[in-house]
Parts: C-alpha cells; sequence; structure tokens
C-alpha cells in the first residue's frame, strides 16, 4: 500500500510553499519511514528556495526532523519501529572523511543531500505521479512523512523520553553545528577567552557549548540588542553591540587577544575583525554562509607569526550517533537551554515560520506536523 504525506512544496522565491499530497516510494534496505512529528526551520532551506545552494526544485526541503519510526528496512539497526528518533544530514559512510567519523565533510556529500534523488536517481517522492526533487539532507521532512537512512537517523536515548521530540528537532542541523564548532571543531579550552559573532540558532548553541567548555570571558557580539540580553541568559559574560566598535570594545577586554573568534554571519568584514583580535595560536572558525564571491585577506607575516589558524567548519564537526546523545545530555542536565531559543507553529502556517526566521522575531522556527502520541 503505497504511503501519502502532505509536503510543503518550494518552488523557488517567487511564491510561497505550498502544502500538497506526495506519495513515498517503497523503503530501501537502509531507509526508514518516519512520521514527523516536527522540522526546524534553518536559513540553509530559505539559501536553497533562494538558490544559492543547488538544490533542484522544485523539492521538498526540510532538515530538522524529528519523528517516530513507522518501518525500516531489512539493513537497518540505528531504529526500529516505534523508536522516537531525531533526523540530520547523510553521509556515504565509505569515504576518508567518513572513515575517521568526520561525515560532515563527506567527499560525497552532494549526492546523498543535495541531488533531489537517492544515489541512484530515484526519486523518494512522487507528486501527482511524476518524480519530485525530495530526499534534502537524507530526509525532507517538511512532511508528514520522511524516508531517511540508517546514517542520518539517531535514536533518542531513553533518558530523554520526557522530552518532547519537537524541542528535539532542532539538534540535527543548527544547534550541533554551533555546540559543536566550540566543542570538537575549535576544541575550546577552559580558561581562554572566546568571542562570538552573530547570535542566532548556531552562535547561541556556541555560547552555551562554551560555557560548558569553561572559556571565559565569554563575548557575544550582534546588532540586535534584544538577542545579546539573550545571549548572556544563555552564558555569555559580556555583550557587545556591533554597531559601536565591538572589535575595540573587545581588545580593551582582552589585551592579550582572543583564543576563539567564531564567525556565524559570514560578513567579510567581522570577519577580518575577528581575525586581527586573534591571541598566538588563537583559532578563527568560520561557519556563516557568506556571498560566494567574496575572497578575505590575511596579512602573511600574521598569519604564521602567531600560529594563529582559520579553520571553515560545517555542521560542527558533528559526528551523529555519539554528538546528538550527548547534546542532549547536557540539556538534561540544565547546561544546553536551547528551548529558549524556539517559537513553535503548527505546519499550515509554514510561509509564516519563515517570515518570523527572515525579520528576525524567531531565532529558531520549529514547525509541528503531527502529535507525538
Ligand atoms: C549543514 C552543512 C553540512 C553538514 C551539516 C550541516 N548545514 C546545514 O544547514
Ligand atoms: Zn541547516
Amino acid at each position: 500500500m503505497p504511503v501519502h504525506a502532505k509536503a510543503a512544496i518550494c518552488r523557488g522565491n517567487s511564491e510561497p510553499f505550498a502544502i500538497e499530497e506526495v506519495t513515498l516510494d517503497d523503503l530501501r534496505p537502509d531507509e526508514l519511514r518516519v512520521r514527523i512529528v516536527a522540522c526546524g526551520v534553518c536559513h540553509t532551506d530559505m539559501a536553497v528556495r533562494d538558490q544559492q545552494v543547488p538544490v533542484p526544485l522544485p523539492a521538498v526541503l526540510g532538515h530538522e526532523g524529528a519523528g517516530i519510526v513507522e518501518e525500516v528496512g531489512a539493513g537497518v539497526t540505528a531504529a526500529k519501529p516505534g523508536d522516537r528518533v531525531i533526523l540530520s544530514f547523510n553521509s556515504c559512510g565509505d569515504c576518508p572523511s567518513c572513515d575517521i567519523d568526520a561525515p560532515t565533510y563527506c567527499y560525497n556529500f552532494f549526492p546523498h543531500n543535495w541531488s533531489g534523488a537517492r544515489t541512484d536517481g530515484s526519486a523518494t517522492l512522487m507528486l501527482n505521479g511524476e518524480k519530485l526533487n525530495a530526499n534534502f539532507f537524507g530526509q525532507s521532512s517538511f512532511a508528514t512523512y520522511a524516508i531517511a537512512h540508517e546514517r542520518n537517523t539517531v535514536r533518542v536515548p531513553d533518558t530523554a523520553a520526557d522530552i518532547p521530540l519537537e524541542r528535539l528537532s532542532p539538534l540535527g542541523c543548527g544547534l550541533m553545528t554551533g555546540a559543536g564548532a566550540v566543542l570538537r571543531s575549535m576544541k575550546v579550552r577552559a580558561g581562554l577567552p572566546i568571542a562570538v559573532f552573530g547570535a542566532g540558532t548556531v552562535g547561541m548553541a556556541a555560547i552555551m557549548a562554551a560555557k560548558i567548555a569553561g572559556a571565559d570571558p565569554i563575548i557575544a557580539v550582534d546588532v540586535n540588542d534584544e538577542r545579546l540580553a539573550m545571549a548572556m541568559e544563555l552564558g555569555a559574560t559580556h555583550i557587545f553591540n556591533g554597531k559601536d566598535d565591538a572589535a575595540a570594545k573587545i581588545r580593551d577586554l582582552c589585551p592579550a587577544g582572543l583564543g576563539y573568534a567564531f564567525d556565524t554571519t559570514g560578513i567579510n568584514k567581522v570577519i577580518e575583525d575577528a581575525w586581527g583580535l586573534l591571541a598566538p595560536m588563537g583559532v578563527c572558525g568560520i561557519v556563516g554562509a557568506s556571498n560566494p564571491e567574496d575572497n578575505l585577506t590575511f596579512n602573511e607575516a600574521a598569519f604564521m607569526g602567531g600560529g594563529r589558524r582559520v579553520m571553515g567548519i560545517l555542521g560542527g564537526d558533528s559526528d551523529l550517533e555519539s554528538f546528538l546523545p550527548k547534546l542532549i545530555d547536557y540539556h538534561l542536565k540544565g547546561q544546553f537551554p536551547f528551548e529558549k531559543l524556539i517559537g513553535y507553529f503548527e505546519f499550515n502556517q509554514i510561509n509564516d515560520a519563515i517570515a518570523a526566521s527572515e525579520n528576525g522575531s524567531v531565532i529558531k522556527p520549529v514547525l509541528r506536523m503531527s502529535a507525538e502520541t
């Protein structure tokens, strides 16, 4: 019996997302069918809508899904029917990056996440009898059901049985990216200063993680005072508005320089300022979506002289199976209170949720597709 779902179809930025009925393909051995309970909205969804990312449209987007497994293919061991799961990005499991548990740098990232189909070209979703681009991040969770894979599905540990899936859904992208950048990519050391530029989901997750790591001081920079106040609640020790020469203020506060600067803005000037504030051996992590044409300039002597490093970061170097449960653990202990970032919307309000993300009124919109029980 074919399974039908309601899915939000993205046809570009000239029209709103439209919820229509689609049909799911039969499962392959490594696939799971998940009833989606909730899905976070991430800026990458909008980047695809605007075609800054080359995913073919029309397509079903959504890559922060969480839900209940309904059926699994013969080779699946990650979860079983009835399990509560979080979905994230997919990877091949068989390249030099996947071999060392660094799947965010999977050599085959594009075909597994952004091609609109399975790697063999087959479609996971059909619309009116025709192939529809889907399998986005190996899920396409702006829908009531999704086909996910063994490698991008993480079972929610029983210790988190009381935490609603709608809250856990954003762990699969923005939250793991910010927290992972601090804890896994830059490996922030206790007692060293960090500045986080941009207080969106990724920046806020980085601030919470910097507190976990014991960084000191923890400086948040943003142009929005409300966000700065929230950053302070989540662990920042100092906040500076980017409109008032934040670089000079950071230099006054940390005359020896920063151990870590983390840019989530993708703005050239901000990154160059951040880089210029580094102490010897300081690391500047960059994760913001920048204009593809932008180039940065660095002074060669300063680059080499103090052993300073600039590090491009994807997905916080997250290894899903180990890192997502770790973040859930921090959340259970009250050290990762990311629920403060979330605003909930019903699935049919998807265009309002996207508007709220874009106008900055909600840090992390989460769509509700179905009740958990
Ligand atoms: C991704 C980028 C690749 C690794 C996982 C996260 N970002 C999505 O928005
Ligand atoms: Zn994302």
